[in-house]
């Protein structure tokens, strides 16, 4: 999967390309990152990128042209693979894990980072298929939420993680928070791991889990409880876990 990044500041993405999941994701060849430096296609002695708003007011924005010279020279002349061009920007839809997932079927993803006020409406209009917002808050740049578009993106693609089985019990891959997870010591500062995970009784627990699962996001999200539907055993284990909560 190939993912470009336009930016004013690529050199933010050296050291996150160079550690752990998506440095060996690039070794591998399983993603190829490119990242687009904007004021490259700006024109003139200073390379102006960003110029004041017109209707006055504070800031400056991204000027059109030279974020269309460099989408015009990143996007697939071929059409051959599927595209998707993606502004970052807190106007946009949520990012969540449907979006990554729906992402990482996508052969080219092209991030546009934005930076002061925003890009020039007309950027939008002629190039961006989607706005995409990582939260409610306001970021210095979009260079940091493309960082997380990223990460979450490229560690779906089949052989980039280790295990990919992992992807199976995460967050959110059933719309529920994940249950606790214990390793060495069985004690630490007097607390001892919950028994059923000493068992080997797979099938308790996997019960276990999933009651946890389902206690931790009836506490922490339960609007992802109210948009799911459960099951009879959810149900059951739900009751246990609203009960554990009470004591
Ligand atoms: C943002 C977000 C974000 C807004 C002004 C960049 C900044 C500046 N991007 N999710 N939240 N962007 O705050 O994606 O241009």
């Amino acid at each position: 999967m190939k993912f470009t990044v336009l930016t004013l500041f690529p050199e933010m993405f050296s050291s996150p390309l160079s550690e752990s999941m998506l440095k060996r994701a690039i070794e591998t060849g399983h993603i190829a990152v490119d990242i687009v430096d904007i004021r490259e296609y700006a024109e003139g002695r200073h390379k102006q990128a960003d110029d004041r708003p017109y209707g006055g007011g504070s800031g400056m924005v991204l000027m059109p042209q030279p974020l269309a010279r460099a989408l015009e020279s990143v996007k697939d002349a071929d059409g051959e693979r599927t595209e998707r061009v993606v502004l970052l920007s807190p106007q946009g839809a949520r990012f969540d894990q449907a979006m990554a997932g729906e992402f990482s079927r996508v052969d080219h993803l092209v991030l546009v980072c934005g930076r002061y006020e925003g890009v020039d409406e007309r950027v939008k209009e002629l190039y961006i298929e989607q706005e995409v917002s990582i939260g409610d808050y306001v970021l210095t740049g979009g260079e940091l939420a493309a960082m997380v578009v990223l990460d979450a993106v490229a560690r779906l693609i089949p052989g980039v993680l280790g295990d990919p089985e992992s992807l199976r019990e995460e967050s959110f891959c059933d719309d529920l928070l994940e249950y606790p997870h214990y390793t060495r010591p069985e004690t630490f500062e007097g607390r001892k791991v919950p028994d059923v995970l000493l068992s080997g009784h797979h099938e308790n627990i996997r019960r276990w889990r999933r009651k946890e699962s389902l206690k931790k996001t009836a506490l922490n999200r339960p609007d992802l409880l109210d948009k799911k539907s459960l099951s009879p055993e959810d149900r059951e284990l739900l009751k246990l876990a609203m009960k554990e909560l009470e004591n």
